[in-house]
């Protein structure tokens, strides 16, 4: 029997030329000659402002000061980003990428354990950190890993102070040979579709295209200009914000204005004070939002784009939103870490908009190929039904790090990335996300592995299974919850087990409810039968 023919989606904009020889910092920096006075990079608590030939230059002096002793940061290496958004994160980034090392980024209110799992795992040999979180990661250092510390320094660590004062002359930044295709420049984790949290490898070519995708060409899909100034309160160690504001923003040649943390009110006087044009968001602050009335007192029309991404945004809070801010386009991006990490786009923000509809998540990017497929039977659909996603381009993961098993499961041999969402294309191109087939579960945005909760609850010794769901949730998009069933005899409570929890993880891990059960749906293969958990909550 014949084998049905694929059916492609593709961009409604013709493919450009990418860059397939540079390395991600001299393709960001292409332009410096022409904007070397522009703002780059403006501290939002302090106004202050680094020109785009001061982030070069200061890029440079950390990567001699990581390149030299007692650091010796070398091609191949791995440095860790335990930082909040700050200056200090785009220029360590920016070092690692100069010196052919990769940066595993982690967020800095994870707990001791999270971070040595991750530090360990990704054979970081220097953990870039905050005063307040040094002691966090005390344990690891001297070990294998040696740390640095911004702001005042701390005992027994390098001073982030002493990497810029390097100086960058050619014996201290030797010109590093960098393998575009292959060498990874940032590496972070993601739990994909199954299991625990796991290295994604992005490589310079993989980050360059995928950045290229977005903002170059004629008619940009994601038009940003060297007079926008973005809002970057998405925090860095996430790849929505590393790609799409400080990636894509540099490049572009926008300015971005750094906070720290989100606080709606600040925002708002951030837009006014900064005149800030582009506002990346991920739907529970665009909730915020909605709800706050101080919106009203501000003059936020100098917002010309509202973009939302990482978790879905209905068709209701877009209509809300869009009345608040008549002036700015609202629209969304798609992405997944492991896509590299975009796959679709608003093409309401191209230079040469198109209309859009409420509820879509874009439009799959230039130089890719994009197919939906019957999640069992794997044959290719036609427009309007919906199916499993999957991506191919320059611009996917490499892999997962030292895991060629998951890798296998995520990318095929033809080389289609399969992203465990279920959506549809319609008539005219746009993708609508229906619903997740994978595991994980998104609390505002942030990846919560049931997997790494379900380990963690079957050590208790009160505890004999456990299986971890999502629940939908108004203001958090979902929440984890779990069903347990408890040991012959053990009295264990609902707040013992999330005490036990909450004690080990972030604050987004945290379970929420606990519904005792005596036994976990399995399939005879083992595999828990989420679905059926997920039905019983929607039933409740
Ligand atoms: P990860 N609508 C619905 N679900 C979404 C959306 C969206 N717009 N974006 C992401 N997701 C879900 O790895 C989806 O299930 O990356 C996807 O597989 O933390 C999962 O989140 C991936 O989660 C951008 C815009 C990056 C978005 C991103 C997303 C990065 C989130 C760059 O410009």
């Amino acid at each position: 029997e014949p084998r049905a023919e694929t059916v492609l989606f593709r961009s409604t904009l013709p493919d450009i030329a990418i860059p397939d020889h540079l390395p991600l910092h001299d393709y960001v920096f292409e332009r410096l000659s022409h904007r070397r006075d522009r703002p780059c990079l403006i501290d939002g608590a302090t106004g202050e402002t680094l020109t785009f030939a001061d982030v070069n230059r200061l890029s440079r002096h950390v990567a001699a000061g990581m390149r030299a002793s007692p650091l010796n940061v070398r091609p191949g290496g791995t440095v860790m980003l335990l930082l909040p958004n700050s200056v200090e994160f785009a220029l360590a980034f920016l070092a690692c990428s100069r010196l052919g090392a990769a940066a595993t980024t982690a967020n800095p209110l994870h707990t001791p354990p999270e971070i040595a799992k991750q530090a360990i795992a990704s054979g970081a040999t220097v953990i870039i950190t905050e005063p307040a979180f040094v002691g966090k990661v005390r344990d690891l250092a001297g070990v294998s890993t040696a740390v640095v510390v911004t702001g005042d320094g701390a005992e027994g660590c390098v001073s982030f102070s002493d990497l810029l004062a390097a100086g960058d002359d050619s014996s201290e930044l030797p010109e590093v040979a960098i393998d575009v295709a292959n060498d990874v420049v940032a590496l972070p984790y993601s739990s994909g579709t199954t299991g625990l949290p796991k290295g994604v490898m992005l490589s310079h070519r993989g980050l360059v295209t995928s950045v290229a995708q977005i903002v170059d060409g004629d008619n940009p899909n994601l038009h940003l200009r060297e007079e926008d100034v973005v809002l970057c309160v998405l925090p860095m160690f996430h790849i929505y914000s590393l790609h799409s504001i400080l990636l894509c923003g540099m490049r572009a040649g926008a300015a971005l204005v750094i906070m720290k943390r989100f606080d709606t009110a600040r925002m708002f006087e951030l837009v006014e004070r900064h005149g800030i044009t582009i506002a990346p968001l991920v739907p529970p602050i665009v909730v915020e939002m909605a709800k706050s009335d101080a919106i009203d007192r501000h003059d936020l029309s100098s917002v010309r784009m509202v973009i939302s991404g990482a978790a879905p945004m209905g068709k209701e809070l877009q209509d809300i939103l869009r009345a608040k801010l008549p002036r700015a386009v609202l629209g969304q991006g798609y992405g997944m870490t492991e896509a590299g990490p975009v796959l679709s786009m608003c093409m309401a923000f191209a230079k040469e908009p198109s209309p859009v509809k409420s509820g879509a998540c874009g439009t799959v990017v230039r130089n890719a190929e994009l197919k939906i497929i019957d999640p069992e039977t794997g044959v290719s659909l036609p427009r309007n039904q919906p199916g499993e996603i999957c991506i191919r381009g320059k611009q996917i993961m490499k892999g997962y790090l030292n895991n060629p098993d998951a890798t296998a499961k995520t990318i095929d041999v033809e080389g289609w990335l399969h992203t465990g969402d279920i959506g549809y294309v319609d008539d005219d191109d746009e993708i609508f996300i229906v619903d997740r087939l994978k595991e994980l579960i998104k609390y505002k945005g942030f990846q919560v592995a049931p997997a790494e909760l379900e380990a963690m609850l079957i050590t208790h010794p009160g505890i004999a299974d456990a299986a971890v769901v999502p629940m939908k949730d108004d203001s958090c998009g979902e929440i984890p919850v779990a069903f347990v069933v408890t040991s012959n005899g053990s009295e264990i409570t609902e707040d013992e087990i999330k005490q036990y929890v909450a004690k080990q993880v972030v604050f987004y891990k945290r379970l929420h409810k606990i519904f005792f059960v005596e036994t976990i749906p399995k399939a005879p293969s083992g595999k828990i039968l989420r679905k059926d958990l997920r039905a019983k909550l929607a039933a409740c």
